[in-house]
């Protein structure tokens, strides 16, 4: 098997909340590596980039305001398909549909305000890893 890097990211509702050290103790129990962490505050135009895909979507605004509301813990993560187990790790988007023992499942109560975010393929991994390391 391969072994693989993702982009994961806390969001701001994850620093607020004080849950770094719970998700984070997530990522290591199974066994993942942290190979690089940062805290930093997004802007809107790096967030255009990110989340092209929902650019036209009514709750877009909203994400906005949420995603640049506090700073985030942006980290690359390595392991052995770490792409599809961390977001089984992390649960599905829609927090009534996040299975219990997941993250979202556990700590999330909206779908916008849902804790942690996930590269969803080896190709959006590589880009995402370079948007915001570099
Ligand atoms: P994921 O974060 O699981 O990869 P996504 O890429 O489709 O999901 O969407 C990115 C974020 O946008 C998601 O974590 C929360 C927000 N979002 C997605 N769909 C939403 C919806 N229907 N209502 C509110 N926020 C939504
Ligand atoms: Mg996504």
């Amino acid at each position: 098997m391969e072994r693989e890097r993702t982009y994961i990211m806390l969001k701001p509702d994850c620093v607020r909340r004080g849950l770094i050290g719970r998700v984070i103790a997530r990522i290591e129990d199974k066994g993942y590596q942290i190979t690089a962490m940062k805290m930093m505050q997004l802007d809107e135009p790096i967030l255009r980039e990110h989340y092209a895909h929902l650019a036209d979507k009514p709750f877009f605004p909203n994400l906005v305001n949420f995603m640049t509301s506090g700073p985030v813990v942006a980290m690359i993560v390595e392991g052995e398909n770490v792409i599809v187990g961390m977001r089984k790790i992390m649960g599905k988007t829609a927090f009534e549909d996040a299975e219990p023992g997941t993250i979202r499942g556990d700590f999330a109560n909206t779908t916008t305000e849902n804790l942690i975010h996930g590269s969803d393929s080896p190709e959006t991994a590589e880009a995402e890893i370079k948007r915001f390391f570099g």
